[in-house]
């Protein structure tokens, strides 16, 4: 029995971080426990998947996968509220989190490990966790280890140099809409970071941390880099910024920004990114996983991406659209049906 909440974790693991970075936000008392080699047969008595994140419970139950684990845990321990009133709102924001789980772990991952410098930095930071302690001139084996095993899952995200350029090119216009939207409001939806929030910054710490796209925020990127700090911890109170929710409105609430403004605000990020790239993407990935086939090639803005299907990409593509057919207002026009 644990007293606590336990996070196996990494903090080269962006879905690890997006956990910790919600249980720090909640408040919930709960012990970070690094997954080095040292605590590896520990982590492997509890998991079912080689996976980090991994959440044990007070009881001592067992959750895998951040998206479950943080929806679960937001039923259990509803406030401060992840997730906006707003049906719609609350909709967007587990698209965007969706979107940066599965598309932006993209760029993440190919930046990594693509070239020599992000290899060499992005290997010796792992292998630091994984054998703590241990002075650097010590994990060169594991470093060439850690290249070797990582570099050829490169194809398993799609990344190749056919597809690098498209890689980059969706990552730096990420980087363009996010900005004035973090210049505006404290979180991507106001005072509180929400879901969106959460998945997002998983991934763009990671890339904030890697040497080539952390050149490109630091010139591009200042407001993004600032929202980063926040999310590292961000702090529990509602900072209003000045913004105030509409009384008429049903599903009104200070955390959040209203509708109004958030739909103007979000839509070329959503239409660029989400339904640019991400949407495209996985729809054809649905297909290819349910005709059997071994390679899935898909038209997107600067070229054609070409990947292996992947079960889990479908399974998720089938939830969220399960949140969508729960949401019972009017979507807008421009978000079509998938
Ligand atoms: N969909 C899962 C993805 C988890 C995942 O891919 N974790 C990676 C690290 S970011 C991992 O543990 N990979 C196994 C390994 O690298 O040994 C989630 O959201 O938690």
């Amino acid at each position: 029995m644990t007293r606590q909440y336990r996070i196996y974790g990494l903090e080269m693991s962006p879905y690890s971080i997006k956990v910790r970075s919600w249980f720090r936000y909640k408040q919930l008392p709960h012990e970070w426990i690094g997954r080095s080699m040292e605590r590896m047969p520990e982590f492997q008595s509890l998991a079912r998947l080689p996976l980090v994140p991994l959440v044990q419970c007070p009881d001592g139950e067992v959750m895998q996968d951040s998206t479950p684990i943080i929806e679960w845990l937001e039923a259990r321990h509803p406030a401060p509220p992840t997730q906006p009133a707003s049906p719609l709102l609350a909709f967007l924001s587990a698209l965007i989190e969706e979107y940066a789980d599965e598309w932006l772990n993209k760029p993440m991952f190919h930046y990594r490990w693509s070239r020599p410098a992000d290899c060499a930095s992005a290997a010796l930071r792992i292998a630091r966790e994984q054998l703590p302690g241990q002075p650097d001139e010590q994990l060169a084996n594991m470093v060439a280890f850690l290249q070797q095993r990582m570099v050829p899952r490169l194809s398993l995200v799609g990344s190749s140099a056919e597809t690098g350029p498209l890689i980059e090119q969706s990552f730096r216009q990420l980087l363009v809409r996010l900005e004035p939207l973090l210049a505006k409001r404290a979180y991507l939806f106001g005072a509180r970071p929400c879901l969106a929030d959460f998945g997002l910054y998983g991934q763009l710490q990671q890339l904030a941390s890697d040497p080539t796209p952390a050149a490109l925020m630091k010139e591009h990127a200042p407001a993004t880099l600032a929202w980063l700090a926040r999310m590292d911890s961000p702090p529990a109170g509602t900072d209003t910024g000045g913004s105030s929710a509409p009384k008429d409105n049903p599903h009104a609430d200070t955390e959040f920004d209203s509708e109004a403004a958030l739909l103007a605000d979000l839509e070329p990020l959503l239409r660029e990114q989400v339904l640019g790239y991400y949407l495209p993407w996985a729809q054809a990935n649905e297909q290819a996983v349910a005709a059997g086939e071994e390679h899935f090639s898909v038209a997107l803005p600067g070229g054609l991406f070409t990947q292996q299907p992947q079960k889990y990409h479908a399974r998720s593509l089938a939830m969220l659209r399960q949140r969508r057919a729960a949401v019972t207002v009017p979507l807008p026009d421009w978000l079509p049906a998938f």
